[in-house]
């Protein structure tokens, strides 16, 4: 493997990749079924032919090369990220996982090594649930979650439901279910990522050994109360949704901190209606999402909130809904496979440290049924879901280095 090689192209292709975003000189926005999406695939799909994959974009959206091995009934080895980003978010969360994938297949190639089994690059097309407040679409759909009803249940804020995206971007999601892979087929799932966090970056870590990923919970949670006059309704006769809803919105945090393990819980979305400054709202929509290796917090937090809801609402005489948006527990990645990324980067003289994810990945969805593991690279300053997002590609070229030498190793077994 000539690193100067890998370096050159992962560049080249990350380089180009930046364009697709519709927020062009303001981060990367480029949510799933929309035409920057679509303007991505098909330059991945270019990447993967011309790597010499197979290529198809399944029902669901996926984009997935296929490079053959000897003995394709056996179980593949897949590797791949998420092509979708959040709103005005960085240039390499997800994506480079993606072009990672793609470069360790052209090396797999180059090495004219035997491959008994298919090595399968993908790039999922929902990870982040950024525009319909989900997660994990993509290899959701993959591993058969994933239906027509699910599809029809949630609505971006501009009320279009994934079903109607779909259709849009030229998928039928009657056969979203046609994106599942039969049980069994999947052997071994590879997934490269930036930290997304400040740990290797200040630690000077050239390479972050994921040994587990947190559990999530989401909730879009609406509080009704009454329109009224804001100079005329005295404090005693108002119902007001902003009242109720902040009063249990400020005490999320320190929920989260008195576990004192690193859990975390966010509101990152409030909208209040009809929004007007004179006027006491009748509505507050607001998010909440709730993080931590120990799902036992994550539940608890989440009924403390729904206490406190029923607290503060019944005090205005309101009332509330509070829809789950996701539910997934926490998993612990493959041990086997990260002791053989371990001896790689000593081999290679990578620095490395094993650690846990914060964020959640792709991998979180398919390490709950499939062998699992991730390789991390440094994030600068540890910022990501933001334009500054930076990571060198020399560590993303490493990366894929240890990822190569692994999907060898899984790729040589009966
Ligand atoms: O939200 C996350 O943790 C990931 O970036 N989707
Ligand atoms: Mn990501
Ligand atoms: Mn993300």
């Amino acid at each position: 493997m000539y690193m100067e090689d890998i370096l050159g192209r992962v560049a080249r292709d990350l380089e180009h990749l930046k364009q697709f975003t519709a927020t062009p000189g303001e981060g990367c926005t480029r949510l799933p079924f929309t035409k920057e999406a679509r303007a991505a695939v098909e330059f991945l799909a270019e990447l993967m032919r011309d790597a010499g994959m197979e290529v198809r974009e399944d029902a669901a959206g996926n984009i997935i090369g296929v490079l053959a091995g000897e003995n394709p009934e056996l179980p593949c080895v897949m590797m791949g990220s998420h092509y979708d980003s959040v709103v005005n978010g960085g240039d390499y969360d997800g994506i480079a996982g993606v072009i990672c994938a793609i470069e360790v297949a052209r090396q797999l190639k180059e090495s004219g090594l035997q491959r008994k089994r298919n090595f399968v690059a993908v790039g999922f097309c929902d990870e982040e649930g950024m525009r319909f407040g989900t997660g994990y679409f993509g290899s959701g759909a993959m591993l058969g979650n994933r239906d027509p009803d699910y599809c029809r249940r949630f609505r971006d804020t501009d009320g279009i439901s994934i079903y109607d995206a779909m259709q849009g971007y030229g998928l039928d999601p009657e056969r979203v279910q046609e994106a599942a892979w039969p049980e069994g087929s999947i052997g071994h799932f590879l997934e490269a990522h930036i930290e997304q966090g400040p740990v290797l970056d200040a630690a000077g870590t050239e390479i972050g050994l994921v040994d587990c990923i947190v559990g999530i919970q989401r909730y879009m949670v609406t509080v009704y109360g009454r329109a009224d006059h804001a100079g005329t309704t005295p404090m005693d006769m108002r119902m007001d949704a902003v009242e109720a809803a902040t009063k249990v919105i400020s005490k999320i945090p320190d929920w989260a901190r008195e576990k004192a393990d690193g859990t975390v819980a966010t509101t990152g979305y409030m909208k209040t209606t009809p929004g007007g400054m004179n006027i006491v709202a009748e509505k507050v929509e607001f998010t909440v999402d709730i993080r931590s290796k120990n799902n036992d917090n994550i539940n608890d937090i989440a009924h403390r909130i729904r206490a406190a809801l029923d607290r503060e609402t019944a005090a205005i005489g309101g009332s509330y809904e509070m829809d789950t948006k996701l539910v997934i527990t926490p998993v612990n990645l493959s041990q086997e496979m990260l002791q053989i990324m371990e001896e790689s980067c000593k081999a290679h003289a990578y620095s490395y440290q094993y650690l846990p994810s914060g964020a959640g990945h792709d991998s979180l969805e398919i390490g709950q049924v499939i062998p699992t593991v991730m390789v991390f690279v440094p994030s600068k300053d540890g910022r990501s879901h933001c334009p500054v997002e930076f990571t060198k590609y020399s560590d993303i070229a490493k990366a894929t280095v240890i990822m190569t030498e692994l999907a060898q190793e899984l790729l040589s077994r009966d």
